[in-house]
């Protein structure tokens, strides 16, 4: 027990106690570390405080991963409060809702580099900013990502192009975070109903499907996810970098469920 005392981290990408990001600081807590947070706006700050401070965190600051100069706000006031960092959990994805439905050739220009700019750009930028802090600490860096950056999910559309950009961008910072003793790895987690996921219209179909197609018949828990990013950020997965884990109970394997397999062979 205690695998995270004395390590401390920065969670982004709290919005509510059903974000991905907050099963993931439980767990990091749980274990012992200390974490800062942040928020995207006010209306979020009255729900991240209030969290952050039932898990002893005094530390939550505003930043917008769009904003270069928010960003560097963060890790300031980190250097001042804290003088390092030893983790980092980026959890944060961003495409206007209009382009989340229909044909992805309609993806307008503005709307394509706004994706890409907050959920693959920010872990470049937040990456860069946080390595003075991270200086000689063996700093372990997070990223959440999805299926949909491998294999067409309908309507993910700009999601699936800027995830796929954000994991080759776990894989470059691999290389460059290597020489320094730095790790970055990805989780690709499985469909959970989220504020981001609520906003999506056939949600509650893709989570039938995965529940249909998954080896293990069912979704994946934010526990489940909390405790392999825990892992991540840990000592023991000090060999572990450039990876992107899949935490979906399996559904990635799968070309065909095993029903939809035995529907076949019974119809020879
Ligand atoms: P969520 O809505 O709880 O979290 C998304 C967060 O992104 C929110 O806290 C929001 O404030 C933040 N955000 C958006 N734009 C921002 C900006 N410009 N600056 C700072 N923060 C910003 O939803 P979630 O499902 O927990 O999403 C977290 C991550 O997990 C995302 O990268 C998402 O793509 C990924 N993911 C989600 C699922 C799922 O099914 N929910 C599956 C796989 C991966
Ligand atoms: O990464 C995501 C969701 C990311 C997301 C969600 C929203 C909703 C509200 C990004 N931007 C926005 N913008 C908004 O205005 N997931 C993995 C969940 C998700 O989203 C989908 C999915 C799944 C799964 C969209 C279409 C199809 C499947």
């Amino acid at each position: 027990m205690g695998i995270m005392k004395g390590k401390k981290g920065l969670v982004v990408g709290v919005a509510n106690e059903r974000s991905i990001a907050w099963g993931i600081a439980q767990a990091l807590h749980r274990e012992g570390a200390e974490l800062a947070f942040t928020y995207l706006n006010d209306s979020l700050k009255k729900r991240v405080k209030p969290l952050a401070e039932g898990i002893g965190s005094k530390l939550v600051l505003p930043c917008d991963v769009g904003s270069d100069d928010d960003i560097k706000e963060v890790y300031k006031e980190l250097e001042k409060e804290w003088g390092g960092l030893d983790f980092l959990v980026h959890s944060v994805a961003f495409a206007n809702k209009d382009e989340l439905k229909g044909a992805f050739y309609n993806t307008s220009r503005d709307g394509f580099a706004l994706a890409l700019d907050i959920s693959a750009y920010s872990l470049v930028a937040m990456t860069r900013e946080a390595l003075p802090l991270m200086e000689g600490r063996n700093a372990s860096i997070i990223t959440l990502t999805y299926y949909g950056a491998e294999k067409v999910i309908p309507n993910y559309n700009v999601m699936g192009v800027g995830k796929a950009a954000l994991e080759t961008s776990v894989r470059y910072l691999a290389a460059d975070l290597g020489s320094l003793g730095h790790r970055i790895n990805a989780i690709s987690a499985g469909p959970v109903r989220t504020l981001a996921a609520a906003g999506i219209g056939d949600f509650r179909k893709i989570q039938r499907v995965n529940e249909l197609r998954t080896p293990m018949q069912r979704l994946v828990t934010l526990e489940e996810i909390g405790n392999t990013a825990l892992y991540l950020c840990s000592d023991h997965s000090t060999g572990m970098t450039g990876e992107v884990m899949h935490v979906d109970c399996g559904f990635h394997a799968m070309a065909l469920s095993v029903q939809e397999a035995q529907q076949l062979s019974s119809k020879d």
